[in-house]
């Protein structure tokens, strides 16, 4: 049989995987520490997030897949699997665990030095975008960071503003947008002493980036969250033929620019919702038609507190189809105040004119 046309995601349990058997894997994620023996052709990129599965199975993946044949490759610390039009990739770097020494003789590991975290982003960052300049995928559609020890402060400042000021950093030099046409992204905290992971897909043509009209947009957040500003935007929506998918950014209780209902999971999971649907409404409203809907969404739903997931899980229940693909993870969200995020893909298919 025919693998179905477009990109596809699916949720699945190892033992589920593999009696699959699909021929056009692009790319899987696993979450928690997922044994390395995941039945994995070593074909197939598989990105080891460091990130607690809190319902369900452990050794659940997000497996991504293109409809396509692929081939796959590596490039410096990039590993990656393409098709015709798609391609995913993973780079683990780790931090070194002795602060790089400075040029200017600063100490190292005081205010104003580089940090390690600095460094291994900028480093990242760079060999995505010259991987993907070099195989012709220049287009970043969606990007994932997990990075260890997120609302930690060192160097002078927290961890995730370090990872910012590094990410635009690394746009400014690879010669990228810094607002606008940027990827959709999500960053959160992964267990203490993990590598910085980014996985992302990207294409060879670009992405509708769409914003949310409840939210100012993260590029032009004040600099009270940090000197350099998120470069993500809040969705993008790909069109390819046979197939449109909506990437939704992480999404959290943030209306302008303010965190809101803080310390209140219940409301802030609501206001997540809330601000899902409007960027349904707004992708719905480009494309002038009404391609998706909250009930249509994977969603993939981070919780700070694990004694926090009833309350998270009510609220979801209460507003989705109870057989959407949903999976629960533990981790820091890149705000203190902030107890959970909700990230979320739309896939649509398309009739095509004979
Ligand atoms: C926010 O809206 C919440 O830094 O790449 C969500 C998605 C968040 C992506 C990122 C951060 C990022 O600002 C945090």
């Amino acid at each position: 049989m025919g693998a179905p046309a477009g990109l596809h995601l699916d949720y699945l349990s190892l033992a589920e995987y593999r009696s699959a058997r699909w021929s056009d894997v692009l790319g899987v994620a696993t979450f928690d520490p997922a044994p390395r023996d995941g039945g994995d052709s070593t074909e197939i990129p598989v990105a080891q997030v460091a990130t607690r599965v809190l319902l369900g199975t452990a050794d659940v993946r997000e497996v991504w897949r293109s409809g396509e044949p692929a081939e796959s490759g590596q490039r410096n610390r990039v590993h990656f699997r393409r098709s015709e039009n798609l391609l995913f990739g993973c780079i683990a770097v780790p931090e070194p665990a002795v602060p790089e020494a400075r040029c200017d003789g600063a100490a190292p590991g005081t205010a104003g030095a580089p940090s390690a975290l600095h460094g291994a982003t900028v480093g990242a960052y760079r060999d995505i975008y010259a991987t993907l300049d070099a195989v012709g995928y220049p287009h970043l559609l969606r990007v994932w960071n997990y990075l260890p020890d997120i609302n930690l402060d060192s160097h002078g400042s927290e961890r995730y503003r370090q990872f910012n000021s590094a990410r635009q950093a690394a746009l400014r030099a690879a010669g990228k947008p810094l607002t606008g046409n940027v990827p959709a992204a999500s960053a959160l905290g992964a267990s203490h002493g993990s590598p910085l992971l980014v996985y992302f897909l990207a294409g060879r043509t670009p992405p509708v980036y769409i914003e949310n009209p409840r939210q100012l947009s993260a590029y032009r957040y004040p600099h009270q969250y940090g000197p350099h500003s998120p470069v993500f935007s809040r969705a993008t929506l790909l069109r390819q033929r046979g197939s449109l998918t909506l990437f939704i950014s992480g999404t959290a209780s943030i209306v302008g620019h303010r965190s809101i209902h803080v310390g209140d999971t219940a409301a802030q999971t609501r206001e997540t919702l809330a601000n899902i649907e409007a960027l349904v409404e707004e992708a719905n409203r480009v494309e002038r038609a009404a391609r998706f809907t909250l009930g249509s969404l994977a969603l993939k739903v981070y919780v700070r507190r694990p004694a926090d997931l009833p309350a998270v899980q009510a609220q979801l229940a209460a507003a989705l189809d109870p057989s959407q693909p949903v999976i629960y993870l533990q981790a820091d969200i890149c705000r203190q105040d902030l107890l959970v995020e909700i990230e979320a893909t739309g896939m649509c298919p398309l009739k095509i004119a004979a």
